[in-house]
């Protein structure tokens, strides 16, 4: 598939007219993927991309900035939540933190999302999110000293996942539901939305091994089965580790109680209304939040043709995940 380009991106020729114009001529001319999986995509850098995020391209980071990454529905909620209230422990208390009232995905904005207009006027260190692939990543996100923290699960799992998340999104917007068996086809060859998910996942991998300063990553499963732990990994790696007293008064623990699954699924904030600028519910981030719900859904032969993709795709490269 060739490798698509937008025009280019310095200096910025024309009027917002013309770059409209060229931006809707670029999705034009992209392949299209439709039917399975809502919203419509294209095959942009070879990713396939949410049209949305197309026009997002003059996105400018700080050094300062820590940029969340995830292939959707990996914990891209949790670690909002984990890596907001860490940054943020000497501006809120925990009892008064704003994940009472505001959804994890309202505090740190997507940057190819329309969320939140002025990202430039959000407090340094800015805490951004994005579901793009490292090599169509803005390169000043690449260039900066900006940190990034990467989240990947289980395709078993993430399969599952989204999955429930699509079909319950189609129904509520009276669009047709696609089976399990056509989803999971279309996650298998790599047309899920941000996908091919190897790719996604090798990306990041890679360069954490690289550049371990700048890229730390992280698994659904280790946060599930040590969430101190990697709690405290992750407040190193921004620069902010708890100190003696503050694990002592039992931080780390109030902070894993604030962003669990239960805490935050139960507030009334996540519990009804739609996302803002998207047709999401918020609700529909809090599921079963569990490691191997898979075993409750998968076929055998499911199993054992995801388990054949990982292997030939991602554990070549040291990357492999806990399946219970
Ligand atoms: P996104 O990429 O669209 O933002 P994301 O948050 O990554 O979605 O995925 C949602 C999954 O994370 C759901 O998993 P499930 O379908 O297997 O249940 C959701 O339940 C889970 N999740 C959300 N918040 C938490 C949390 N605080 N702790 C653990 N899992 C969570």
């Amino acid at each position: 598939m060739a490798h698509q380009q937008l025009p280019s991106q310095s200096p910025i020729v024309g009027t917002e007219e013309h770059e409209q114009q060229a931006i809707d001529e670029l999705i034009a001319s992209l392949p299209i993927s439709e039917g399975l999986v809502r919203p419509v995509h294209r095959l942009y850098q070879n990713f396939w991309c949410p049209i949305t995020v197309l026009p997002n391209r003059h996105f400018k980071a700080k050094d300062k900035d820590i940029v969340l990454i995830s292939h959707p529905k990996s914990g891209t909620t949790w670690l909002k939540a984990l890596v907001f209230s860490v940054v943020n422990q000497s501006r809120f208390d925990i009892s008064n933190t704003p994940l009472l009232t505001l959804n994890p995905h309202e505090v740190v904005p997507f940057i190819e999302l329309k969320l939140w207009p002025d990202l430039d006027g959000l407090a340094e260190p800015r805490l951004l999110a994005t579901h793009i692939p490292y090599l169509s990543l803005p390169e000043s996100i690449k260039r900066s000293d900006c940190q990034i923290i990467y989240i990947c699960r289980n395709p078993l799992d993430t399969v599952v996942s989204s999955w429930h998340f699509l079909v319950e999104a189609a129904w509520l917007m009276d669009k047709p539901v696609w089976s399990l068996e056509e989803h999971f086809e279309t996650c298998c060859q790599g047309e899920i939305l941000f996908g091919p998910f190897w790719e996604h996942m090798l990306g990041y991998w890679k360069e954490s091994l690289e550049r371990p300063s700048k890229v730390l990553f992280l698994k659904y499963e280790d946060l599930k089965e040590d969430i101190g732990g990697q709690l405290k990994k992750l407040a190193e790696f921004v620069g902010l580790p708890f100190t003696e007293e503050e694990e002592e008064g039992g931080v780390i623990e109030e902070i894993a109680k604030m962003c669990s699954l239960k805490t935050l699924k139960d507030l009334e904030v996540n519990r009804s209304s739609k996302l803002p600028g998207t047709t999401f519910e918020k609700r529909s981030f809090f599921r079963k939040g569990e490691v191997g719900d898979w075993t409750n859904h998968l076929t055998p032969a499911m199993v054992d043709r995801l388990n054949s993709i990982m292997q030939e795709k991602i554990n070549p490269f040291g990357l492999q995940f806990k399946t219970r």
